[in-house]
């Protein structure tokens, strides 16, 4: 689109004043902010703006509101049957290619106070391991024991696209086949002032923010990745973020699970550590299953308890899903991705009508997201299946206290630990452990590995 078009597209949904500073602009300036402009749907944003930003859209909580059912982590006797028959199926995808593994790490980390993309954040306890290195050894393992290398889709945001790859190139892909590996982007957002006018960050440029994780759900269908899944003959994905180094990022009975039982969309669950964990929640709202956010979910509901006394809204989500591909196809058709936005106050720095840089000490703008969960009620069949928190769930989120380096240390020593004990080592209280991806991604591969029979106190040992 010429300029001219995008000024008046611009005036004729109220949003002019994003080229005020135009006429004063250099040739870069004006690339810059043109690019920006052209990227967004003006015309969706002129509905969002008077539906989500000059009013508050009041919380529509559904009529009835019940906890979901999940699958068990460990299964029932009748359900025996069907849990081998998962971790089979799910093999079998494996060995086949169907399976692709799809990482969202476009989010800015704000709260880690880390600069870059946090996948290069070092966290595991003895080798500081960076957390795209520990994903790309998990994956490098699992490829090596199903015969096939698992294609590997990795979404940014324009704020760390380019360091991310960089980070990638410079540490040779992990050792990961990088012919696998497909970077994408995810797309951006404009934050509003309250009065709706889109804010500059400055005179060339849109104060704009990454579209939320739900975002990545259209930008898999618009940046090709879809259609290289196509190519490959993927059939399903397996979703996970950036800041959890102990998620499995692949697990055969989950995604054989999702698949056997003909679910579009799967996700993992754990109980919450209390009521009012900063983790969404898995209910029946009105009959279908979905998350509501800990924002959302009103407290006298998070604190509401059984007879046992236990919470009765205790699924919580982690993040971890299965989708398949058709369904995310699906999702797209018509060009456009119908999930909800989320609306956050936040401080956002702009320029005023004179060019001045304001920096606000309260909130002054608007931000909206898309969320990935949004899409569960929207898939046939959608499935919950349980974990735990001690294998599979200990994010880096926060500088210090928890979910923070300092607790994911410590829960990925406890978890080699465990499996290593398990594994008939004799392991003292107060020893290191690290156990590599190549050595064995889950307990059951120590199996048959050359093990130590004892780890002493005050020892630190890296099993590879
Ligand atoms: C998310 C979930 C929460 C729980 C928790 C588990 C939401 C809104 N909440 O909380 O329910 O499951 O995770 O850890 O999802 N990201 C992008 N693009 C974006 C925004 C985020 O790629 O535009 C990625 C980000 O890089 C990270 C992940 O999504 O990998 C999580 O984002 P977050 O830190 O905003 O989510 P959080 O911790 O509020």
């Amino acid at each position: 689109m010429e300029i001219k078009a995008i000024r008046d597209k611009l005036q004729s949904i109220g949003q002019g004043s994003a080229l005020r500073f135009w006429d004063r602009l250099d040739e870069a300036g004006r690339g810059r902010l043109g690019r920006q402009l052209q990227l967004l749907d003006l015309t969706s944003i002129a509905q969002l703006v008077q539906t989500q930003v000059k009013t508050k859209p009041k919380l529509e909580l559904p009529r009835e509101i019940q906890p979901a059912r999940a699958y068990p982590r460990d299964p029932k006797p009748e359900d025996r049957a069907l849990y081998r028959q998962a971790e089979q199926r799910g093999m079998e995808l494996l060995r086949g290619g169907k399976v692709g593994a799809f990482l969202v790490a476009g989010g800015q980390g704000t709260r880690l106070g880390y600069d870059g993309p946090k996948g290069e954040f070092p966290v595991t306890p003895i080798r500081n391991k960076p957390l795209f290195q520990v994903f790309a050894e998990q994956l490098a393992a699992w490829s090596q024991l199903v015969g096939k290398t698992i294609p590997w889709y990795i979404m940014t945001s324009d704020i760390n696209d380019g360091p991310t790859r960089a980070f990638f190139q410079k540490h040779g892909h992990f050792g990961y086949d990088s012919s696998a590996i497909f970077f994408f982007q995810q797309g951006m957002m404009p934050a509003f002032a309250a009065d709706g006018q889109m804010l500059l960050a400055e005179e060339s440029s849109l104060a704009l923010s990454p579209d939320g994780h739900g975002g990545s759900l259209g930008a898999l269908a618009r940046s090709g990745a879809l259609a290289d899944m196509k190519r490959r003959g993927i059939e399903q994905l397996s979703y996970f973020q950036v800041d959890n180094p102990m998620v499995q990022c692949i697990d055969p009975l989950f995604l054989g699970l999702h698949d056997l039982v003909g679910s579009e969309m799967s996700s993992k669950t754990i109980p919450k550590a209390d009521a009012l964990e900063k983790v969404g929640n898995f209910v029946l709202a009105d009959g279908v299953l979905q998350v509501i956010e800990y924002s959302d979910l009103p407290e006298s509901l998070a604190k509401q308890t059984d007879e046992q006394g236990k919470l009765r809204f205790n699924a919580g989500s982690i993040a971890i899903h299965a989708l398949k591909v058709g369904f995310i196809e699906r999702l797209n058709e018509g060009g456009r991705l119908n999930l909800p936005w989320h609306r956050a106050e936040k401080k956002v720095p702009y320029v005023d009508q004179e060019g001045r840089t304001i920096k606000p000490d309260k909130p002054n703008a608007i931000k909206l997201e898309q969320f990935v969960f949004d899409a569960i009620p929207l898939a046939n069949n959608p499935m919950v299946y349980t974990t735990e928190r001690s294998e599979e769930f200990s994010p880096v989120k926060n500088a210090d206290g928890n979910d923070s380096p300092h607790t994911s240390r410590r829960d990925q020593v406890l978890r080699a630990i465990r499996w290593l004990k398990e594994a008939g080592v004799e392991v003292q209280e107060g020893a290191m452990v690290e156990i590599s991806p190549s050595f064995a991604v889950r307990a059951d591969r120590l199996a048959g590995r050359t093990l130590p029979r004892r780890i002493v106190a005050g020892e630190s040992v890296y099993l590879e």
